[in-house]
């Protein structure tokens, strides 16, 4: 299959990797719709940052940044994703117009949240996450990385299905840097279809390219696009990106190359 794009809004004033460029909503909308232009199927909107050692965003705060936002896209036909741990902003945010619930913490951070998705009926992306995003690169250690993975996202399918959301509406998420050294990510990176379906993978600009190659987190396109057919050729149903138009433009190379693929749908 040809994943579909995911493109990364940040509106934090501390993105690692975007650096806080979207300093007004305008803006910030601005980027979105461009975004789209370029091939993004949805913008996934976050007020939070979950950067190894952020701290928390107060619930207010993380509301004021991303509502308007999410609105603004939303009026103008975008599909909008919110990326959320908080049930409020998940509530909000699906008021506003939000079509996709992404959590890093799969549902478990806020005991609202599962609630809240299951009287929605947009999907949700479940992502695997160690410890917490202030904790969570002190020395994680796993006895096996993917199966661990694996049963970690089967249970919370299993807690999502149980509270009344539908199977077809669960996305998969390793959650590539979130608790994992570089081979726990090379190791799920290697084993992608062992972890379920349908999987959406995020390693845009991430820290293993740089320990990969030495690339500094403005200088890892390269690594960025090789992740991103990585995913493709092993299934991924979606790619989580920074740089959307770069992407598009190699997953339509690869794509020709596989004219077996299912089309994009
Ligand atoms: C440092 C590490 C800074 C990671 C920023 C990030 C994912 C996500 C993020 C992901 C899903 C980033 C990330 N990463 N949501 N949110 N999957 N579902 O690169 O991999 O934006 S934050």
């Amino acid at each position: 299959m040809i994943p579909k794009i995911m493109g990364i809004l940040n509106v934090t004033p501390d993105s690692f990797s975007d650096g806080g460029r979207h300093r007004s909503p305008t803006d910030a909308i601005d980027a979105g719709l461009r975004m789209v232009e370029a091939g993004a199927a949805i913008i996934d909107v976050g007020g939070e940052s979950t950067r190894p050692g952020a701290r928390a965003v107060p619930v207010d705060e993380e509301l004021r940044r991303v509502i308007p936002v999410v609105e603004g896209l939303a009026r103008r036909g975008v599909c909008v994703s919110i990326d959320t741990r908080k049930a409020r902003v998940m509530a909000e945010a699906l008021a506003a117009g939000a079509m996709m619930l992404n959590d890093v913490s799969a549902l478990t951070h806020d005991p609202d949240s599962l609630g809240v998705a299951a009287a929605s009926d947009v999907p949700v992306v479940l992502m695997h996450m160690r410890g917490t995003p202030e904790t969570m690169q002190e020395a994680p250690a796993y006895a096996d990385v993917v199966a661990e993975v694996r049963a970690f996202l089967d249970a919370r399918v299993a807690a999502c299905v149980a509270a009344g959301i539908a199977e077809a509406r669960l996305i998969r998420d390793p959650g590539i840097g979130f608790g994992k050294t570089l081979d726990h990510n090379l190791a799920l990176l290697c084993n992608l279809p062992a972890l379920g379906t349908p999987l959406l993978i995020g390693a845009s600009r991430k820290a293993l390219i740089g320990r990969l190659t030495g690339a500094d987190v403005h200088s890892r396109l390269p690594g960025s696009l090789a992740l991103a057919l990585h995913a493709a050729r092993h299934g991924a149903a979606w790619v989580r990106v920074h740089d959307v138009a770069e992407t598009a433009q190699a997953l339509a190379v690869w794509a020709a190359c596989n004219p077996d693929l299912p089309p994009p749908g």
